[in-house]
């Protein structure tokens, strides 16, 4: 399904909102942050994921405009939170191509941080392998001026590309996101606990937090302790939620 003119309404009309997923540390337990999560909620079809309508934004202007949205928005809440009872509080924020080919996104982030009263080591962005791939020189200067003014730079769904021990050289990171799909595997398959276990050995020599995505059980948690992993998001912590859910969560009375 096509929801190329919708898309459009869908930014006039603020139809675009943010669900927030708990960011754990695996060894005291306690919420570090959370990473932002954009939802439509469309008039008919109901609350749709971005699967279904990310790719159509693909590329286009648009998805740069629901970008500067959805940083706007997920700062301004993080800043609300730090100052009403989650004083170190840590918001992730997905990034798209478009973001770094429209505009001055260094500036623009930036801008948004101060805004908001925002320290940047409150935030953190996450880039994937194909945003980096697709616009390189670009992509770096930007990242460096950003990871230069302290925000930190996660590398998202880390281990499913081609080129990810290159890239860890070249981009300023301070974080990777294990993807879930070795997460997934860790208890049964031999192979995926020893991708797991290089991915952290390697995060450890570069000097890189670490985040397991996708933990479900309470033994999957318990591997990546032991194995030293620094935080785990996924269901057994929370699925992604509202702002009141989380706050919930987070125990602050607002
Ligand atoms: O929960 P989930 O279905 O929300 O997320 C699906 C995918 O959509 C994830 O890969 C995530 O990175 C991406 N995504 C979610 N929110 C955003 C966003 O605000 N911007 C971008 N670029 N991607 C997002
Ligand atoms: O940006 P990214 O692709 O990493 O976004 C995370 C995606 O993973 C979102 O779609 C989110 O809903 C999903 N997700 C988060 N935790 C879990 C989990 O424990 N299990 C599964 N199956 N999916 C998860
Ligand atoms: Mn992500
Ligand atoms: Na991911």
């Amino acid at each position: 399904r096509r929801y190329g003119l919708e898309l459009h309404r869908a930014v006039d009309e603020g139809e675009f909102l943010i669900f927030y997923q708990p960011q754990i540390n695996l060894m005291s337990g306690a919420i570090t942050g959370a990473e932002a999560l954009i939802r439509w909620r469309h008039p008919e079809r109901g609350l749709l994921a971005p699967a279904a309508f990310l790719p159509a934004l693909e590329g286009g202007t648009l998805a740069a405009t629901v970008g500067s949205w959805v940083l706007n928005e997920a700062c301004g809440q993080a800043s609300y939170w730090r100052r009403n009872g989650a004083p170190n509080f840590r918001i992730g924020i997905n990034l798209c191509s478009a973001q770094f080919r429209v505009g001055d996104l260094a500036t623009e982030v930036i801008e948004i941080l101060d805004r908001h009263g925002l320290p940047p080591e409150a935030l953190e962005l996450e880039v994937t392998e194909n945003i980096v791939l697709d616009n390189d020189d670009i992509v770096l200067e930007i990242l460096d001026r950003l990871h230069k003014h302290g925000v930190g730079i996660a590398f998202d769904d880390f281990g499913t590309g081609y080129a990810s021990l290159s890239l860890l050289k070249t981009y300023p990171l301070t974080r990777i996101k294990i993807d879930q799909s070795f997460v997934r595997g860790i208890l049964n398959s031999k192979r995926d606990a020893s991708v797991i276990r290089a991915i952290l050995d390697m995060a450890r020599s570069f000097d890189l937090e670490t985040i397991a995505e996708g933990i479900e059980t309470e033994a999957e948690k318990n591997y990546l302790q032991r194995e030293r992993c620094d935080e785990g998001q996924g269901y057994l912590f929370g699925k992604p939620m509202t702002a009141r859910q989380f706050e919930m969560l987070l125990g602050i009375n607002v």
